[in-house]
C-alpha cells in the first residue's frame, strides 16, 4: 500500500518548476496508445529542450561551414561556435584547459580511444587492467579487445548483493602489474553511485591512472574533474539533454601529450609528407576528420540549459523522485528491486514475480509508459544477480511524482493480467 507521508507532496518536493521545465521539452507532450507519454528511459537517452533543438536548426540555417580551415566568414562563425561549445564543456566539468577536452562521438568512442592510444603507450603483455562488475559493455569490450591483442589481463572488482562494490577486494586487486583502472561512476543498470573519489585516491597511492565512465553521472550531479583528479573522464551528450553523436573525452594534458593519435586524417596533422608527418596541438591531435560541429553546438546549449536550472535543484529533486518511486515500487506485491546501494542515481531496476521483463515493458508501453527491459548492456552484472533481464526505470528532472503513481497503476495492471 501507499505509505507516502504528507511532506512528500509534489509541491513541497519540487522547488523546481517542473511544469515549466516540461514545456521546454516538446517531445513529452504527446500521446502513446492514447495515453499521455511517460518517458522513464532517460538512462538510455534523454529528451531535448527547445533551446537545443533550436540551436541545431539555427546552426544549419545560418552558420554551417567546416571548422578551422576556411578563410571565409561562415567558417569563422562555425569555428567560434564549435570552440565556444568546448569552453562550455571545460567549464561544466571544471577542466583545467581547453586542450583537455576532446570532442568525440560519445562515451563508447572515448573509451575505445583510451584503450587504443593509452593502451599502446603504457600497457603490455602480462599487465593488468581493473574494471568492475558494474560496467556497461562499453567499458568492458574495449579492454577485452586490448587484452586479447597484447596478452594483458582483465581483473574485475566484485559487487555485493546490495549493488555496492567490494572496496577491500578492489584494494587487493591492485598490484605492480596494474596499468589502469576503468570504472563507471554510476551503474546504468542498477543505479549504484560508486565512491569514485575514494577509489581514485586508492589507485593513485599505487601510482595507477584511472578512467571514469561518467555517462550516467553527468546528468545528475556536478562533476569537477580537478577535484576527482582522475586521468580520464568520459560521457555522451545525448544522456545530458544534448544531441546524439557527440561526446567528451576529458584527459589530463600531460597524458594526452604523450599518447599517440587514435585515428589519422585531416584536422589532426601539422605537416604531412610521404616520409613522415607531424601532429596538431591538443586537442585536435585526437579529432581526425570533420567533427560533429552542430552536435557540439547542441551540447553547449544543453549545458547552458542544465546550468540555468542548477545541479543543487536537479540533484535534490531527482533524489526525491528516486525515494518516492523506491517506496512505491516496494509496495507492489511480488516486486523486487535489484540494487539497493546507499548512494544511488535515479535509476531503479526491478523484477516482478516471474513475469518476463519484456512483457512488463510491453504492457507499460500500452499505457504510454516507456521503460527499458533487458540486460541493459551489463550482461555480467545480470548474471551476477542470477537474472537475464530486469525492468529499468530511469528518471530525469522533467519526470513527476504523478507519473510514478501511473507507473504503479500500470504495474498493478500487469500483475492482474499476468501475475
Ligand atoms: N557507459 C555507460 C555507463 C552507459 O550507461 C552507456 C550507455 C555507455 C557507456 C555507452 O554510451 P554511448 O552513448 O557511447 O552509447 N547506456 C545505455 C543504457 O543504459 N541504455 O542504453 C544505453
Amino acid at each position: 500500500m501507499n505509505t507516502i507521508v504528507a511532506d512528500t507532496s509534489e509541491s513541497n518536493q519540487t522547488q523546481l518548476d517542473v511544469e515549466s521545465i516540461r514545456a521546454d521539452f516538446p517531445l513529452l507532450d504527446q500521446k502513446i496508445h492514447g495515453h499521455s507519454l511517460i518517458y522513464f528511459d532517460n538512462a538510455a537517452t534523454t529528451q531535448k529542450p527547445n533551446s537545443v533543438i533550436q540551436i541545431e536548426k539555427d546552426f544549419y540555417e545560418k552558420i554551417n561551414a567546416n571548422v578551422h580551415r576556411g578563410v571565409h566568414t561562415l567558417s569563422d562563425y562555425a569555428t567560434n561556435a564549435y570552440e565556444n561549445a568546448r569552453e562550455k564543456v571545460r567549464d561544466f566539468i571544471n577542466a583545467n584547459s581547453l586542450r583537455e577536452i576532446v570532442f568525440l562521438k560519445g562515451s563508447t568512442e572515448a573509451i575505445n580511444l583510451v584503450a587504443s592510444s593509452f593502451g599502446q603507450l603504457r600497457i603490455s603483455k602480462d599487465d593488468e587492467i581493473i574494471i568492475s562488475y558494474l560496467e556497461h559493455h562499453a567499458n568492458i569490450i574495449p579492454w577485452q579487445l586490448l587484452c586479447d591483442r597484447i596478452g594483458a589481463r582483465l581483473k574485475v572488482i566484485p559487487v555485493f548483493d546490495n549493488g555496492e562494490l567490494d572496496l577491500q577486494a578492489y584494494e587487493s586487486l591492485i598490484n605492480n602489474r596494474t596499468k589502469l583502472i576503468a570504472l563507471t561512476h554510476v551503474s546504468n543498470a542498477i543505479g549504484t553511485v560508486n565512491p569514485v573519489k575514494e577509489m581514485i585516491n586508492t589507485a593513485h597511492c599505487s601510482g595507477v591512472p584511472v578512467l571514469i565512465d561518467g555517462s550516467q553521472a553527468v546528468p545528475h550531479e556536478k562533476i569537477d574533474v580537478q577535484e576527482l583528479d582522475c586521468e580520464f573522464y568520459v560521457f555522451s551528450g545525448h544522456k545530458l539533454y544534448g544531441p546524439t553523436g557527440i561526446g567528451i573525452l576529458y584527459a589530463k594534458e600531460s597524458l594526452l601529450n604523450e599518447m599517440p593519435p587514435y585515428q589519422g586524417g585531416g584536422e589532426m596533422i601539422r605537416v604531412v609528407t610521404f616520409a613522415q608527418s607531424t601532429y596538431n596541438d591538443l586537442p585536435y591531435k585526437f579529432e581526425a576528420g570533420t567533427p560533429n560541429i552542430a552536435g557540439a553546438v547542441g551540447l553547449g546549449a544543453a549545458i547552458d540549459y542544465i546550468t540555468a536550472i542548477g545541479f543543487s535543484r536537479i540533484t535534490r529533486y531527482e533524489q526525491q523522485l528516486l525515494d518516492y518511486a523506491t517506496k512505491k515500487l516496494l509496495s507492489v506485491e511480488g516486486l523486487k528491486i535489484i540494487g539497493q546501494a546507499k548512494n544511488k542515481a535515479p535509476v531503479i531496476s526491478f523484477v516482478l514475480e516471474d513475469i518476463h521483463p519484456h512483457d512488463i515493458g510491453t504492457i507499460l508501453d500500452h499505457h504510454g509508459i516507456a521503460v527499458r527491459a533487458g540486460h541493459h548492456c551489463a550482461m555480467p552484472l545480470m548474471e551476477r544477480f542470477g537474472l537475464s533481464a530486469t525492468v529499468r526505470v530511469s528518471f530525469a528532472f522533467y519526470n513527476t511524482f504523478s507519473e510514478v503513481d501511473r507507473l504503479i497503476e500500470g504495474l498493478n495492471e500487469v500483475r492482474r493480467m499476468l501475475g
